[in-house]
């Protein structure tokens, strides 16, 4: 009998039949190859090397980087030695701040993200070998996003990593939020430790990392192929939703008003957005057929950090309104919170209050795991040898199915 609390493992002997409507689906369930690090389970969620990611979201960020590296958890000497060698390379070229400097401020994060990204890789010497340049991206990454939310917001200078702290203890020191007092600084580490693990893989269709993968498969270089990655995970659809569901959650609160957080008001608020043919932002995903695991540890650290915070009773009373609406309309085939559910409202509650900047922090995150990823298809995957140029098949229909039926006249 399947066991729930694992990834199933099942040999892919039996693979899809295709048909017409395997076209213009977004390759909904085609089959392209294999994930090392992580998996993603219609009815059961995430999980990191056969790690729920539920039951490992409170563990150390840098313990967990490690098992999506290596495949196996750090002993304490190998913990200690990826520590030094993170903190080691953590230090940014000046030359990177200067050129974010140049950017217009009012260009959006991720624009700026994808700029930065680009620029450490001008910088980089390991002439394009993939294992060296995840290493450095993994360490470098923290340092290069707080530079871009002071240097976008005029917070001051970047801040130096330090080398005593750990990975997202160093983060917070060296986004160095203004005005932050020292138990909401000692809130925000303790949300961006679980907001890391939680964004940090999901397995290897979604969107950007495909993307990733996909540039590497020409030989692009890690940094090519992450900011191609990035300019995917910018979408509101994807890695942006996190901000427009911020937007949305605040939109909400303001309909229904701070005072009246009930859940009839909210029912009706969702009815007339739905009504509008207006997305209900946090819900939804394009595998997942249950709740997001994600969501849920999102909102047990809300429980910790910000119970009383109207926007997060928003989050709670949306997560109990909303999956109940959405299974009546039958299109829908996932109706429950998703990972972005949650995230916006708990970053407000400690100080990082610019839904602009929530994509950036996600990208922050999951450039772990697509450059495992792409280490795994360069340098690992057939025998070594890496996954071939990718080249899927289109069909040649002047019209497409603009106009109803395409017609299959060629291929290409
Ligand atoms: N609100 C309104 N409509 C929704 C919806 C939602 N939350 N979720 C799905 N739908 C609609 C889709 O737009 C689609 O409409 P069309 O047939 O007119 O195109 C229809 O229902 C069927 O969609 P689906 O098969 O259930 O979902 P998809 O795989 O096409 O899309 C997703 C998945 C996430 C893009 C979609 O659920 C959505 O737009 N959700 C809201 C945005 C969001 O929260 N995104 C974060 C995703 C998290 C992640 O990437 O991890």
């Amino acid at each position: 009998m399947a066991d729930a609390t694992k990834p199933s493992t099942a040999a892919p002997e039996t693979l899809l039949t295709m048909t017409k409507e395997n076209l213009e689906s977004g390759l909904r369930g085609v089959p392209v190859g294999y994930c090392t690090t992580s998996a993603v389970e219609a009815d059961k969620g995430l999980f990191y090397v056969g790690n729920p990611v539920e039951a490992i979201g409170h563990r150390d960020p840098e313990e967990v980087i490690y098992l999506l590296l290596h495949k196996q958890w750090p002993t304490a000497d190998q913990r200690a030695a990826f520590s030094r060698e993170l903190a080691a390379r953590a230090t940014v070229e000046p030359g990177v701040f200067e050129s974010l400097k140049a950017l217009p401020r009012h260009g959006h994060p991720m624009k700026w993200f994808i700029h930065a990204i680009n620029v450490l890789g001008m910088f980089s010497t390991s002439k394009g070998d993939y294992r060296t340049d995840c290493m450095d991206l993994i360490a470098k990454i923290p340092t290069v996003t707080a530079a871009i939310f002071r240097l976008r917001d005029a917070w001051g200078a970047p801040i130096a990593p330090r080398s005593d702290l750990g990975y997202m203890e160093n983060f917070v020191h060296m986004l160095g939020v203004p005005g932050l007092s020292a138990p909401q600084n000692a809130k925000l580490v303790k949300l961006m430790r679980v907001f890391e693990v939680a964004h940090l893989d999901h397995g290897g269709g979604n969107l950007s990392t495909f993307t990733g993968k996909t540039v590497a498969s020409g030989k692009a270089d890690m940094y090519e192929s992450i900011l191609a990655a990035m300019a995917g995970l910018a979408g509101p659809l994807h890695g942006r939703a996190n901000q427009e569901c911020l937007e949305f959650i605040n939109e909400c609160v303001a309909s229904v008003g701070a005072a009246n957080l009930t859940a009839e008001a909210v029912r009706v608020m969702i009815q007339k957005k739905l009504d509008a043919k207006q997305v209900v932002y946090g819900f939804g995903h394009a595998v997942l057929r249950v709740e997001d695991p994600r969501a849920r540890l999102l909102r047990t650290v809300g429980e910790d950090i910000c119970p009383d915070f109207p926007l997060f009773k928003m989050v709670k009373l949306l997560a109990e309104v909303v999956p109940p609406i959405l299974k009546s309309n039958p299109k829908i085939s996932n109706p429950y919170p998703n990972v972005d559910s949650a995230s916006g409202a708990l970053l407000q509650a400690c100080g990082l209050i610019e839904p602009e900047y929530y994509t950036v922090l996600f990208g922050m995150s999951r450039t772990v795991g697509i450059a495992a990823q792409i280490v795994y298809e360069r340098c690992e995957a057939r025998g070594g040898k890496g996954v071939p140029i990718m080249r899927p098949k289109y069909f040649y229909s002047p019209s497409g199915t603009a106009n109803g039926e395409a017609i299959i006249a060629g291929s290409g």
